[in-house]
């Protein structure tokens, strides 16, 4: 774990700690949103920052260093989005710096292949058990959209199987019960998705096996593939009941259809192999982002050589990107896997997710606050609500208003914790134990109001 040294302290000496003193000055952040509302729908560029379940206005970030965000008011927060997951070295790492500071000397696109594609594509063959052959593509979205699509070709089916509250990016088909952002504004499903685009989307309850086989039986012939969140990280974190995972692959094996692992979130961060290495099971098609690009926009599916020989130009399943394997994006990529495979900073990562899990578990039965604490490796969920949460319809039980408060109450002490109940909060491995523990306090004390 690399300890948050006075170098990655805030090297801006205006930078203020926020200490829950007083009503921290937000000024030029809400000047700038003024200005974006302007130009910019909602004055964000995605959903999820906008703050609106929190009661509270995006605040416009500065710089990053370490564990460390800086806001334009110099006012300094440690970070537990880590720009949604991908930051899971923590920001400007060194050797990400320096690979992508290489790459951009040496150009920024080409529009033909490079070295680095080569080398990213090995890599994620190499880490995730289940890849044999792997495309890149430049989101979490564009990967999962890509995968269905191969994966209707591969069957010659049409319909697919989700999960409520599982979040696979905003292709059509995808937002039908989503999670993320459509949870956090309550969107049921997106305007603008014509019901021929979703009536081939089943979702279905997570964690229900029987629901799965029901579907099965009524469907059996029609499915091309069930894609699923093997630990859920877009209603908050949800994990995967004894058996859950493996009664999917029973059934999509049964019935001819192929098992998508959405790995965007968990890929890279639950172990170095993902979430499939964690619980020993081959998808037939993985989907990647996030972490795969250390912050640059990339993303990834893979899986059976098989599956993956039917995409263009190889086969006829049509995909493409102007950008797709940028050579900046998959040189920093290939940085960070190189890191995670060389220093295996998993063991340090999990014990240090298990002690805020843990404290926060413990603080909870202190302050008798009725919540429940969901972790995996390098992530986590608290859920304002008695009962643990093992479904998105749970999930949707929670006390989102004692959830705003708290959120609230952390910003003032320097916690950037994710904007919604409905997302999962991310260490790095450059967070500390001493960072762990302000985040307990400051946990305690936002509760404390709050109550
Ligand atoms: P992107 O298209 O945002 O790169 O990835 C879509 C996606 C796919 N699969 C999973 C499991 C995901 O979590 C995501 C995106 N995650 C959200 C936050 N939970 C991204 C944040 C945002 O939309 O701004």
């Amino acid at each position: 774990m690399v300890e948050a040294t006075a170098e990655t302290k805030s090297k801006d000496k205006q930078a203020k700690q926020s200490n829950g003193a007083g009503t921290p000055n937000h000024s030029r952040s809400a000047k700038l949103f003024e200005r974006a509302k302007k130009v910019i729908p909602g004055g964000v560029n995605s959903p999820a920052r906008a703050c609106l379940s929190v009661e509270s206005e995006p605040i416009f970030i500065e710089r990053a260093d370490g564990p460390y965000l800086y806001d334009v008011d110099h006012i300094e927060y440690v970070d537990y989005v880590l720009s949604w997951g991908p930051m899971l070295l923590g920001h400007r790492h060194p050797r990400l710096l320096e690979a992508a500071e290489q790459a951009i000397d040496n150009g920024t696109s080409y529009g033909a292949p490079c070295r680095a594609e080569v080398e990213i594509a090995e890599l994620v063959c190499e880490m995730i058990p289940s890849v044999e052959m792997v495309r890149m593509v430049n989101s979490g979205t564009e990967a999962c959209m890509s995968a269905v699509r191969v994966a209707r070709a591969f069957t010659k089916r049409d319909t697919i199987i989700k999960f409520d509250g599982c979040y696979h990016g905003h292709a059509d088909s995808f937002l039908v019960k989503a999670g993320s952002g459509l949870a956090t504004l309550g969107i049921a499903s997106s305007p603008g998705v014509p019901e021929a685009f979703t009536k081939e989307t089943i979702s279905l309850p997570y964690n229900d096996i029987d629901a799965v086989t029901k579907a099965f039986q009524e469907h059996k012939d029609k499915i091309a593939a069930v894609i699923v969140e093997p630990i859920v990280a877009n209603s908050g974190l949800i994990l995967p009941r004894d058996g859950f995972l493996e009664g999917l692959a029973e059934a999509c094996k049964k019935h001819g259809a192929l098992l998508i692992f959405d790995e965007v979130v968990t890929g890279f961060r639950v172990a170095k192999g993902g979430a499939q290495a964690l619980f020993k099971i081959q998808p037939d098609l993985t989907c990647l982002g996030k972490a795969l690009g250390g912050g640059f926009p990339i993303g990834a599916y893979g899986g059976r050589k098989d599956v993956m020989s039917l995409v263009a130009p190889l086969g006829s399943v049509y995909q493409a990107g102007t950008l797709s394997g940028n050579p900046v994006a998959t040189a920093a990529g290939v940085a960070q896997l190189r890191v995670l495979k060389t220093e295996k900073p998993y063991g340090e990562l999990k014990e240090l997710t298990d002690k805020l899990a843990e404290g926060l578990r413990t603080m909870l039965k202190d302050v008798s606050c009725p919540a429940t604490v969901a972790s995996a490796c390098g992530m986590l969920t608290v859920f304002f609500a008695a009962k643990e949460v093992t479904d998105f319809a749970s999930a949707q039980k929670c006390d989102t208003q004692m959830f705003g408060k708290v959120w609230r109450g952390l910003l003032k002490e320097g916690i950037y914790w994710p904007p919604s109940q409905f997302e999962a909060a991310f260490l790095s491995t450059m967070h500390t134990k001493k960072l762990v523990d302000k985040t307990i306090s400051a946990f305690e004390k936002a509760i404390k109001s709050a109550q």
